[in-house]
């Protein structure tokens, strides 16, 4: 079934013609554009939003929005619903409740794998160097930023954080 739309929409794509070139290259990118981000508690507390922001900029990725803020228990609970039944799962809204953070969605061509790959590995000991976890991050828990799993979840936590009116 998706093999067959994938087929069906690169037919589409073939047969646009060169004046329509806007409407091959959305085609082209098939996946989302943002990803949903969060500079986490201990990387603002250790100094390095600013430098975190930088390096988020200087990946290429844009900023859609902005908010610093801290989340209530209620709403980190929410938040990481879909990590309810993992073990770690009380550590973490413990930790995210546990001082401000950044929030932000950002914009890129295929912005959740880029971003994903852009921030490293979930253990801040196995992410590859460069990146904003093996320069930030403390451990397992503590590795200074959220990026999105999928374009779903990207939309469903960005709505999380901002009305339409607060994206630019
Ligand atoms: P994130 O959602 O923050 O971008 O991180 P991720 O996809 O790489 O990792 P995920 O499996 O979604 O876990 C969410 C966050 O939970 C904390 N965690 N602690 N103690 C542990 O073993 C453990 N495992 C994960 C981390 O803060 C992780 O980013
Ligand atoms: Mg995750």
């Amino acid at each position: 079934m998706f093999q067959k739309i994938v087929l069906l929409v690169g037919k589409v794509n073939e047969n646009i013609p060169d004046f329509l070139i806007f409407a091959r290259s959305n085609l082209n990118h098939m996946n989302g554009n943002i990803t949903l981000t969060m500079i986490k508690p201990e990387a603002v507390r250790n100094g390095h939003t600013g430098h975190i922001l930088a390096k988020i900029t200087e990946g290429g990725f844009g900023i859609v929005a902005m908010k610093y803020l801290k989340l209530t228990r209620e709403q980190a609970e929410k938040f990481y619903e879909v990590h309810r039944e993992r073990p770690f799962y009380k550590d973490l809204v413990e930790f995210m409740t546990s001082g401000p953070i950044v929030a932000a969605i950002l914009k890129k061509d295929n912005a959740v794998e880029e971003y994903r790959s852009y921030i490293g590995s979930t253990n801040p000991k196995d992410a590859a160097p460069g990146t904003v976890r093996a320069l930030y991050g403390t451990n397992i828990q503590e590795n200074a930023v959220h990026g999105s799993d999928s374009d779903e979840n990207a939309a469903r936590e960005a709505s999380f954080f901002f009305s339409e009116l607060e994206r630019y």
